[in-house]
């Protein structure tokens, strides 16, 4: 009988998981059927063969089943495991797919064969909202890459992409109402490297691809600040720039009529007191309603230094009544919190530090005062851009110095801000700032490991309610993703602080 060489090492941590050490585990091998409605059969397959080069069939009756069951949460699922039959059982596709994703980390190697232990599984998710952002607008990425992400974002059980699809230094979807945010303002990147952009035709594939993970996008346009990109287009609606003054100096200096290519923040702004500004705000956000079937529609708000707050309190009411007459909810990050004329269901975006400093607590909690909920991203956790120590070259810094691994996982959602807890987090994001990621790689590299230490605070129990839930735990669970990322081509950084199993 073949011997299941460690235990069963899940990412995100499952709600329960009991393995039965002295049971024979299932055995695969080759002519393997797995069968089963939705997705869930074909995803796992999937992952079976990237790992193992076992080929699957997917058709009736399989010794490996995912079945549709009635009862439980939205997004749960159970697995069930002995030496004849895996039974992966969800109320929905979603949890299938999301046993799918477990089942794959299941699969190990023992006595020359493959095999998955034998375990009983439950699991579901702590927070409804589970997201990824990418910033295409520092550096762009194609829709390949993209694609790539949502394959990533997935199979760590996220469920939201959210896009940064504009900055000083780009933009990056065509939209037809304004034809040169794209002809004018998306040809170049950070550094001076190259730009690119979406078309509406990309944007709807990328939209539907992660459909299919079931990944919803929440594409973000940000206002009134980082629009320097707006100004080289429609230049009646931008200020002049200011002197940058933020943490991130930068020699590059924004000029008018000039792409910006440097790192700085804060230096841009919409012109608030023109009524141009907010026709151009319902044109943009009303095609991009149009073209986005999922609820959220991100309007940015982050670090609009060169705009007044007076100014920017009407700005942040009007948009937000825009974005909410379109029929969709307005997501902004937390300084948005400061204008009290907000549109009452508008999404909060924490990114302050896990402790709170500089009042980023009190606007966080303006969106819970108002009805509403706030998704966390702390900064010194979870923006995967920073670097993980000092010898790291890719990554920033300025997130309360290099945030290890362990940094990145040990931190508790319902203790960031005061007076927030589980009712009021709709959920937590991870963010993914490309001023210094180039490449896929480079994006491997600063995502990965610490997107899971991310998804396991979205996903999994709270800390201190299981015995998963702890930094040793976390540690050798990921450690043992190792060679499934591997097969998969992540690019993981092998960071120092995890054992990784070879
Ligand atoms: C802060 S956090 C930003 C971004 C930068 C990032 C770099 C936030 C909402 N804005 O503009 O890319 O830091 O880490």
């Amino acid at each position: 009988m073949p011997s299941s060489p460690r235990s069963p090492a899940v990412v995100p941590a499952p709600v329960s998981l009991t393995a039965d050490d002295a049971a024979a585990p299932f055995a695969l091998g080759p002519g393997i059927h797995v069968s089963g409605t939705t997705d869930a059969p074909a995803a796992f397959a999937a992952l079976l063969t990237a790992r193992t080069g076992l080929d699957a069939t997917v058709g009736d009756d399989g010794a490996i089943a995912f079945r549709l069951e009635s009862g439980g949460t939205a997004e749960s699922y159970r697995i069930t495991v002995d030496d004849a039959s895996v039974t992966v059982a969800a109320p929905d596709a979603a949890g299938l797919f999301y046993g799918a994703q477990t089942l794959g980390q299941l699969v190990v190697a023992a006595d020359g064969g493959w095999i998955v232990p034998a375990v009983e599984i439950v699991d579901a998710p702590r927070f409804g909202y589970r997201g990824l952002m990418l910033d295409v607008a520092r550096h762009f990425f194609d829709v390949a890459t993209v694609e790539a992400y949502v394959d990533r974002a997935a199979s760590l059980k996220l469920n939201v992409l959210h896009l940064h699809l504009s900055d000083d230094q780009g933009w990056r979807l065509h939209l037809d109402s304004r034809p040169r945010l794209t002809e004018r303002a998306s040809a170049t990147a950070v550094g001076g490297d190259a730009g690119g952009f979406y078309t509406k035709d990309d944007y709807a594939r990328l939209v539907a691809y992660a459909a299919s993970r079931h990944v919803v996008v929440v594409p973000e346009l940000d206002m009134p600040g980082h629009t320097h990109a707006v100004g080289l287009a429609y230049p009646e609606l931008a200020e002049p720039p200011v002197p940058p003054t933020d943490a991130v100096q930068d020699d590059r200096e924004p000029r008018t009529g000039t792409p910006y290519t440097g790192i700085a923040v804060g230096f841009s702004s919409l012109r608030i007191d023109d009524e141009r500004t907010y026709d151009f705000v319902a044109d943009v956000f009303g095609e991009l309603a149009a073209m986005t079937p999922g609820p959220y529609l991100h309007f940015g708000g982050d670090e609009s230094l060169a705009t007044s707050p007076e100014d920017f309190a009407t700005f942040v009411t009007r948009t937000s009544a825009i974005i909410a007459h379109l029929g969709k909810t307005p997501v902004a990050w937390h300084e948005a919190g400061a204008a009290p004329g907000i549109a009452d269901d508008t999404v909060g975006q924490y990114w302050g530090f896990t402790t709170p400093d500089g009042g980023a607590d009190e606007l966080a909690r303006a969106f819970v005062a108002n009805g509403s909920r706030i998704v966390l991203s702390p900064a010194d956790a979870v923006y995967l851009d920073m670097k993980y120590d000092d010898a790291t070259t890719l990554g920033l810094t300025w997130a309360n110095g290099p945030t290890s691994v362990r940094r990145a996982y040990e931190w508790e959602p319902a203790a960031v801000v005061p007076g927030v807890g589980d009712g009021d987090i709709l959920g937590v994001e991870a963010a993914l700032w490309t001023e210094t990621g180039l490449s896929r790689d480079d994006l491997d590299t600063l995502a990965f490991p610490r997107l899971a230490a991310a998804a396991e605070a979205a996903w999994s129990p709270a800390t201190g309610t299981s015995g998963l839930r702890t930094w040793d735990s976390f540690r050798a669970r990921v450690g043992a993703l190792g060679p499934l990322w591997s097969s998969l081509g992540i690019h993981y950084f092998r960071s120092p602080e995890i054992a990784w199993e070879a």
